[in-house]
């Protein structure tokens, strides 16, 4: 076994931030793939969703967590429990806001969060959108607001200012060798991020209701010799109407998710895929405690 040189550093960050921030677009710039799921309305991320970076004397294992928000259902208190896991396990955090947003400083009750001291750095997220001249009043408000170990403005869409990240957390790791084998991206398994991809197709294509109803489970994963890779995977909407509208006239709603899903699936496998894909209903199942875990969360 290589000996671990004496100044390699790793740790846990953890990506925190309201809904629709940028987090997940966040840590697909870090690790610069498209590993967690992004859209347009908030509240796509349900889970947490490790990316780990790795460079030379250098291991980062990022933490991509739902937005932070006041729970009104079973689902949402279970995707405050990921937030608050990530928080424990982080060395550093990692608050992303919406720069330019509306609110500053952002409803975030950080000392609440961060009982444990850990040092924070800030990034104000989506400079493409801020006026320039608005940078500096609201880098001075946040300054007010709490001890950030620094902050920085990024456009995590644009791929702007993500080295000074980079740059920043490795001064706040504690030096400790490797969690993970240098060639790790993630410990979750792929059937996960199939799952997420067609999540992402139905948050994408959906409006209202039927994207915060819908859950993806994979029933079927066949590695085929020879031939393409057979998954089997079920939607689970919550009403008898939200299936109808999922799966359209003769089917062509279904289909359109399903072959977006699999180009995007094909390109994270490197290989061909035979999606097969099913619509169930599972009446509420976001206020269900037996029903979520089923779903494992
Ligand atoms: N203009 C602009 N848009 C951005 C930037 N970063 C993210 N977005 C957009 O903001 C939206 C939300 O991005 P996500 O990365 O899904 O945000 P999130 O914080 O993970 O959201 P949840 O998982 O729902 O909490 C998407 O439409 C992104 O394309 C940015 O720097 N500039
Ligand atoms: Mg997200």
């Amino acid at each position: 076994m290589e000996i671990t040189p004496a100044d390699y550093r790793a740790g846990y960050a953890a990506i925190i931030g309201l809904p629709n921030a940028g987090k997940s677009t966040l840590m697909n710039a870090l690790l610069n793939i498209k590993l967690s799921i992004i859209s347009a309305k908030p509240q796509t991320t349900r889970r947490r969703v490790m990316g780990i970076l790795n460079k030379e004397k250098l291991q980062v294992v990022f933490i991509d967590t739902p937005g932070i928000l006041k729970p009104r259902y079973t689902l949402q208190k279970k995707m405050m429990e990921y937030v608050h896991s990530a928080l424990k396990d982080a060395d550093v955090l990692i608050m992303i806001v919406d720069a330019a947003g509306k609110t500053h400083p952002v409803q975030i009750p950080i000392e609440q969060f961060n009982q444990s001291q850990k040092p924070v750095l800030l990034l104000l997220n989506k400079l493409d959108l801020l006026p320039k001249k608005q940078l500096l009043t609201i880098i001075d408000t946040y300054n007010k607001w709490y001890p950030f170990k620094s902050i920085i403005p990024i456009s995590a869409l644009k791929n702007d200012g993500i080295e000074n990240i980079q740059k920043e957390i490795v001064t706040l790791l504690p030096y400790s060798p490797p969690y993970y084998p240098p060639d790790m991206l993630t410990d979750q398994p792929e059937r996960f991020f199939v799952a997420e991809i067609i999540r992402e197709k139905i948050f994408e294509k959906y409006h209202q209701e039927i994207p915060y109803s819908t859950e993806v489970t994979i029933e079927q994963f066949k590695e085929r010799e020879g031939g393409k890779d057979y998954i089997y995977a079920v939607i689970c909407v919550e009403r008898k109407s939200q299936k109808g509208i999922l799966i359209g006239k003769q089917g062509e709603a279904l289909k359109r998710i399903g072959s977006m899903a699999r180009r995007d699936i094909e390109e994270l496998l490197g290989k061909k895929v035979y999606l097969d894909l099913r619509v169930k209903v599972i009446e509420n199942w976001r206020k269900n405690e037996i029903k979520l875990k089923r779903l494992g969360f």
